[in-house]
């Protein structure tokens, strides 16, 4: 195999897809070397099949906004890959969604649940829909005209959505009310990331915040470091967000930023508990706008408008919005201002030039197939509890995960440390993930 081949012909056959070929060269970068010591992956064409997704649907979802006016959105599902389990992975609502973005983010998904030793396949969905300025009224009537499609793609055993960037327990707790209805099938299986008191598990909300923090910490501590008080940047206020800032703080770290699509909210003494959550109020709102924190919190928090959370001098950066969030430039500018590790929570939240600087210019880089799996792994643990029709402590499912943030750590380590004893956080998480897939692609066959 050779990456420059393959590329050139995904190229030609999807010009455009970005976020797609992106992601695949980096993916194939990391394994071209390991590949070709196994003639058995080139001779079944493992790589070429692992490059395109099973199939993807797309509909289109119409539904009505609160003026009477008849909308139209794109839905989608890529069911990318089934090799060690049924497709599984979130839903991205957002005015930016297009298949290419969805491909990249269902290719990611199928090394990252395979690098969670759960067996899951790969999986992203979504909608092109814009929750931002949108009624509690209007979530709910998009959700359903999206079930009215998504429903007859997905199953319990089959296909499995969650949340993405959009789409949280309000968005799960309408989709799944429509799939129910339309489906008649009343297995609480079908969908994680749901309510308490029907089938959500405790900690999920937290878990893919918690699980980054897991792995930052295990990631110190090879360095021979440790968290405590560290300064910390996150970026976004979502879900992902939240769930880092309350670990971080926990684990005595302070968190001095966090932003928006408007700009960046310095917090100098550090977010507290009623900062972390107004986040949550902040999102409700779908205003979108991270200005209403230093609204609510004068002095505490200062907003700068149009600024990243990477302007701000810390030691540890936490991508945790989008992916190509940071750029090359503000690696540099974190590295100016003394930042020593950056632990990527988003998907794909490094461009590559930022990647490249970082392990170039001795800052710690992990990837986020590998830092923000806890959040996929418990939706994993929640269809456990589903499939036994029981429900665990939180204390459970909190050793659960980070039992297998530590073994995503411990893949990473095996098969990225380099020669020179160093550990290569990107090509660790491709490598394991990657051979789990291939492996199973060749025992099932020629399919
Ligand atoms: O990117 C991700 O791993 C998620 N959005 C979570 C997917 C899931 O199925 O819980």
């Amino acid at each position: 195999m050779k990456t420059t081949d393959i590329m050139a012909r995904l190229q030609a056959k999807y010009p455009g897809e970005k976020e797609y070929l992106q992601a695949v060269q980096e993916v194939l970068e990391s394994v071209e070397e390991v590949y070709n010591q196994h003639p058995e992956f080139e001779q079944a064409k493992i790589v070429e099949r692992m490059v395109e997704p099973d199939r993807i649907f797309t509909f289109r979802v119409t539904w009505v906004d609160d003026r009477g006016e008849v909308q139209t959105n794109t839905g989608y599902r890529v069911q990318f890959n089934s090799a060690i389990g049924p497709y599984k992975g979130g839903l991205r609502f957002h005015r930016a969604v297009t298949p290419s973005m969805l491909k990249f983010l269902g290719f990611e998904q199928t090394f990252k649940n395979a690098l969670t030793t759960l067996p899951m396949g790969g999986a992203k969905g979504g909608s092109d829909f814009d929750p931002k300025g949108k009624s509690n009224e209007e979530i709910m009537r998009f959700c359903q005209a999206f079930m009215m499609e998504l429903w007859q793609c997905i199953g319990p055993d089959q296909d499995i959505p969650a949340g993405d960037v959009g789409v949280g327990g309000r968005e799960i707790g309408y989709l799944y009310g429509m799939y129910k209805k339309l489906a008649r099938q009343y297995n609480t299986g079908v969908l994680t990331g749901k309510g308490g008191t029907w089938g959500g598990s405790i900690l999920r909300p937290e878990a893919t915040g918690f699980g980054a923090l897991y792995f930052t910490q295990n990631l110190l501590h090879k360095a021979g470091k440790d968290i405590k008080g560290m300064k910390v940047a996150v970026s976004g206020f979502g879900n992902v967000a939240w769930g880092a800032c309350i670990k971080a703080t926990e684990l005595g770290a302070k968190v001095v930023a966090i932003s928006g699509p408007d700009g960046v909210c310095h917090i100098p003494d550090g977010i507290t508990r009623e900062m972390i959550d107004y986040m949550l109020v902040m999102r409700a709102s779908n205003r979108d706008k991270v200005e209403d924190m230093a609204t609510k919190f004068p002095g505490k928090a200062v907003f700068t408008p149009g600024k990243k959370s990477w302007s701000v001098p810390v030691d540890i950066a936490l991508p945790c919005a989008f992916q190509n969030e940071l750029s090359e430039d503000d690696a540099k500018e974190l590295k100016a201002n003394g930042c020593f590790c950056c632990c990527e929570v988003s998907n794909m939240g490094c461009q590559p030039g930022a990647i490249h600087f970082f392990q170039h210019n001795g800052i710690l880089f992990a990837p986020g197939k590998a830092v923000n799996a806890g959040g996929v792994a418990t939706s994993g643990l929640e269809m456990t509890q589903n499939a036994e029709h029981i429900s665990w402590s939180g204390a459970e499912v909190d050793e659960k995960l980070h039992f297998i943030m530590d073994s995503i750590h411990e893949q990473c380590v095996k098969y990225g440390t380099q020669p020179d004893g160093s550990i290569d956080y990107v090509k660790g998480a491709n490598i394991a993930g990657f051979m789990k897939v291939a492996t199973a692609m060749l025992e099932q066959g020629t399919i």
